[in-house]
């Protein structure tokens, strides 16, 4: 159930912060990590997604790679990337901090996107750090090398690895600075992303979670709003529409 303190408090805000996870673009079918039938049910997270495996077999974590781009490469930004989006036409300033790789709220139009975890569109040199950003790469069967010698590898972000500094920098201003921080689609475990929501909270922001499971964070969180972000984003935004028409009529 979507509340009036939180459509009301949407209407005065100046900044809102939407911070999401893989849940978000369930519905546009690429799968979350976590859930029964996510990826993580069926590979080892050890054995794919860290340096190490990299390192020792380069080539089986890129064609993992691979098969993950294809689907992402078809997906369609779904209700909730496009209502997130849609957010700016009620709110000054909204930012988006992502943990998702697939590049969808841009798709979405969303004009502040922060990804914290890299962006599966993209490579990098594992050896030298050269960026390697052109499509053909997406396609590509086999571990690309570099001039250097060193292995391309995706430029996503794997347990153990930093986050890029200036995305988890600009992601910790905004939870700081916002008036509302949604947390959407994420199981709220993998950190240091999950520490933002409580970063909100105690600068004072108003924290709702959109998920249809609970999470460590749903204790914490002002509302816990138990539904898919496909529904409910869009339901925010037809109350917020509802709310706005008549103060027009009223000018
Ligand atoms: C829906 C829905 C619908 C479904 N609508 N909702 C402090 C304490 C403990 C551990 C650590 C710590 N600090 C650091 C660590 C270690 C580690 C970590 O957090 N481990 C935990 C798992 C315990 N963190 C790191 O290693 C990070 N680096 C780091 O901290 O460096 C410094 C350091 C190093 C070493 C030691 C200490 C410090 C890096 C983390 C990188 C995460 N990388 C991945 C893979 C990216 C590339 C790839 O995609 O292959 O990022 S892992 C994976 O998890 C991916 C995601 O972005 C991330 C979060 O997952 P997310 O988005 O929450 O997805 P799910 O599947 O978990 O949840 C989906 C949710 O959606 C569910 O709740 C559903 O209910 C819901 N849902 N359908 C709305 N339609």
């Amino acid at each position: 159930m979507i509340s009036r303190t939180l459509i009301e408090r949407l209407t005065n805000a100046r900044l809102v912060t939407v911070f999401t996870g893989a849940g978000v673009s369930a519905e546009s079918g690429v799968a979350t990590f976590r859930a029964q039938g996510g990826l993580w049910s069926k590979f080892k997270p050890e054995e794919l997604a860290n340096l190490d495996a990299f390192l020792a077999n380069p080539q089986m974590v890129w064609e993992w790679y691979q098969a993950r781009r294809e689907v992402v490469l078809n997906a369609k930004p779904n209700d909730g990337h496009h209502a997130i989006a849609g957010l700016e036409e009620f709110v000054p300033h909204v930012s988006v901090v992502t943990q998702n790789i697939d590049g969808l709220h841009t798709e979405a139009g969303s004009s502040e996107v922060i990804e914290l975890h890299g962006n599966i569109r993209k490579n990098f040199c594992q050896n030298c750090g050269v960026r390697y950003d052109d499509l053909e790469l997406l396609t590509e069967h086999h571990v690309p090398s570099c001039p250097c010698g060193g292995n391309i590898r995706p430029d996503v972000v794997w347990f153990g690895e930093l986050l890029p500094s200036t995305a988890i920098e600009l992601a910790e201003k905004r939870a700081k600075e916002c008036n509302i921080l949604f947390s959407v689609g994420t199981s709220s475990i993998v950190w240091p992303a999950a520490g933002l929501p409580l970063l909100a909270l105690d600068s004072g922001a108003y924290v709702v979670e959109i998920n249809p499971a609970q999470t460590p964070l749903t204790r914490h969180a002002h509302e816990s709003i138990r539904g898919t972000s496909g529904v409910v984003m869009p339901e925010i935004m037809r109350l917020l529409r509802e709310m706005k028409i008549p103060s027009e009529l009223s000018k």
